[in-house]
C-alpha cells in the first residue's frame, strides 16, 4: 500500500478522501490556493503546499507546481477528487511519466470516454445501446441537417468535448436546426476549443440514472447499483438517491451494459456510466471517469468505502469484492448543500460561516468542509457540503432527511436548504414519479413557499 498521497483538491472531497488515507495509515499531502490556507482540507492533512493563486488556474490546475509538490514531498500517488485535473488525460500522463500513480483510469482510457462522439462510436461497435443518432462525429452541417431529417425531430446537437449539459442545443423541428447547430458549435469552439459535434434524437424529460462501476487492474469489473440523479437544475444535480425506482429486471440488464461498457475500454479505478431512460427503454450518453460527488448514496446502501476502494486499485490490489458479494441494503438520499440564495436565481452567496449545527444520528452523514468561523472564498464551487441519510427504505429515506434538514443550521450565508426540504415534501417526488423535467416543473411551487418571503 502507499505510504504517503497528495489530494489534489479542496473542498469537501479534499477532506473525504484525507480521512479515507488516514483510516488506512497512509500520510497525506494537501495542496492549497492562496484563498484557501484556512481551509479544512489543509488543517487536517499531515502536510501541506500552496500550490498558487486563488484563480483555479494558477493552482488546482496548475499540473507543474502541484507535480513539483508530489515530486518534493515524496508521495507515490496522487488522488485528483473530481472537477479540476480529474479528467484530465494530460496529467493522468504526467503522472505517470513521473513515477507517480494517477488515482483513477490511464490518459489513454480518459481519452476514449472523455471524447463523447469517440466513446458513443466505441459503445455503438461494443452492441452498448445508444439514443439514436450519429455514428460518431458529425463531418458537416449539410449531413448533420440530413441525419436529423432521417431520425426525426426534435435532436440535440451536442459537443464532443462537452458533458454536464455545455455545447448543447435542441432542434424542434428542421427550422431551427442549422442555428441550433452554429450556436452549440461556437459554443464549444468557445468553451473547449474543440467544435467536433455529434447529434442524438433528444428524449423529453427523460429519468437520469447512473451505475457506479469498480475495476481493478486485472480485468475484475464489478458494478455497485445505480443512482437516480434526476433531481437537476440547470445541469447540477440537487438530489440523488440510491437505489433508483427501476425493477430488478431492469437493473441487471442495465447493470451488465455498464460492465461491457467498463470493459471495452479496459477501464481501470472507480467509474460512471450514464444513462438515461425512459419506460423501459435505457441509452448509454457518458462515462465519467472519476469520483462522483453522489458517490455517498452508493457506500450507504452497498458498505462499500469507493474511495478506499480506488486507493486499493491503484495500489494493484486485486478487487476483494465479487459481484455476488454486493447487496443492495435500503435507502439513501443525498441533498446538496450550496451556499447560494433561491430567491435571487440561485446566485452564489459567499461569506462568512456564523452557528453551525450538524444534524448526526444513526444513518445521518454529513460531508462538508465548513466549520463555524470559516470565510467561504468566492473563487471556486458553491458547494459546501453533502448531507446524506440512509433508511430501511424509501418513504423512511425521506422522513429521515426531512428531519435532519429541519435541524441543519448554517448561520451567516443563504443556503439552498429550504429549497431541497421543498421537494423532499413534493408529492410528485414522494410518489418517485419525477423525471429531469422535475425542477422545471415544480420550480414555482417550491419557491413559493413562506420561508422565501
Ligand atoms: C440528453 C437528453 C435528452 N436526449 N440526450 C444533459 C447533461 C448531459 N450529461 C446530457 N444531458 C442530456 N442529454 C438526449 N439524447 C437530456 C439531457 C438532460 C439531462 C440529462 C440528465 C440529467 C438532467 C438533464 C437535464 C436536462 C437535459
Amino acid at each position: 500500500m502507499f505510504q504517503k498521497v497528495l489530494i489534489a483538491n479542496r473542498g469537501e472531497i479534499a477532506v473525504r478522501i484525507i480521512r479515507a488515507c488516514k483510516q488506512m495509515g497512509i500520510e497525506t499531502v494537501a495542496i492549497y490556493s492562496n484563498a484557501d490556507k484556512d481551509s479544512l482540507h489543509v488543517q487536517i492533512a499531515d502536510e501541506s503546499v500552496c500550490v498558487g493563486g486563488e484563480k483555479s488556474a494558477e493552482s488546482y490546475l496548475n499540473m507543474e507546481n502541484i507535480i513539483t509538490a508530489a515530486i518534493s514531498k515524496g508521495v507515490e500517488a496522487i488522488h485528483p477528487g473530481f472537477g479540476f485535473l480529474s479528467e484530465n488525460s494530460n496529467f493522468s500522463n504526467l503522472c505517470a511519466e513521473c513515477g507517480i500513480r494517477f488515482i483513477g483510469p490511464s490518459g489513454n482510457v480518459i481519452d476514449k470516454m472523455g471524447n463523447k462522439s469517440k466513446a458513443r462510436e466505441i459503445m455503438i461497435e461494443a452492441g452498448v445501446p445508444v439514443v439514436p443518432g450519429s455514428n460518431g462525429a458529425l463531418s458537416s452541417i449539410d449531413d448533420a441537417r440530413n441525419l436529423a431529417v432521417k431520425i426525426g425531430f426534435p435532436v440535440l446537437i451536442k459537443a464532443s468535448a462537452g458533458g454536464g449539459g455545455r455545447g448543447m442545443r435542441v432542434a424542434y423541428n428542421i427550422d431551427e436546426f442549422n442555428n441550433a447547430y452554429e450556436t452549440a458549435k461556437s459554443e464549444a469552439v468557445n468553451a473547449f476549443g474543440d467544435g467536433t459535434m455529434y447529434l442524438e434524437k433528444y428524449i423529453i424529460n427523460p429519468k437520469h440514472i447512473e451505475f457506479q462501476i469498480l475495476a481493478d487492474k486485472y480485468g475484475n469489473v464489478i458494478h455497485l447499483g445505480e443512482r437516480d440523479c434526476s433531481i437537476q437544475r440547470r445541469n447540477q444535480k440537487v438530489i440523488e438517491e440510491a437505489p433508483s425506482l427501476i425493477d430488478k429486471e431492469l437493473r441487471d440488464k442495465m447493470g451488465e451494459i455498464a460492465i461491457l461498457a467498463s470493459k471495452t475500454v479496459n477501464y481501470e479505478n472507480a467509474g460512471t456510466i450514464e444513462f438515461l431512460v425512459s419506460g423501459k427503454d435505457f441509452y448509454f450518453i457518458e462515462m465519467n471517469t472519476r469520483i462522483q460527488v453522489e458517490h455517498p448514496v452508493t457506500e450507504m446502501i452497498t458498505g462499500i468505502d469507493i474511495v478506499k476502494e480506488q486507493i486499493k486499485i491503484a495500489a494493484g490490489k486485486e478487487l476483494s469484492i465479487k459481484q455476488e458479494d454486493v447487496v443492495i441494503n435500503g435507502h439513501s438520499i443525498e441533498c446538496r448543500i450550496n451556499a447560494e440564495d433561491p430567491k435571487f436565481d440561485f446566485r452564489p452567496s459567499p461569506g462568512k460561516v456564523g452557528l453551525l449545527h450538524v444534524p448526526s444520528g444513526h444513518g445521518i452523514r454529513f460531508d462538508s468542509f465548513i466549520y463555524t468561523g470559516y470565510q467561504i472564498p468566492p473563487f471556486y464551487d458553491s458547494m459546501l457540503g453533502k448531507v446524506i441519510v440512509h433508511a430501511d427504505n424509501r418513504a423512511e429515506a425521506i422522513l429521515k432527511m426531512r428531519a435532519t434538514l429541519e435541524e441543519l443550521v448554517i448561520d451567516g450565508v443563504k443556503t439552498n436548504q429550504d429549497f431541497c426540504y421543498m421537494i423532499l415534501n413534493h408529492s410528485d417526488y414522494i410518489k418517485g414519479s419525477f423525471d429531469t423535467g422535475f425542477i422545471v416543473k415544480a420550480i414555482d411551487n417550491l419557491l413559493g413557499y413562506d420561508q422565501y418571503e
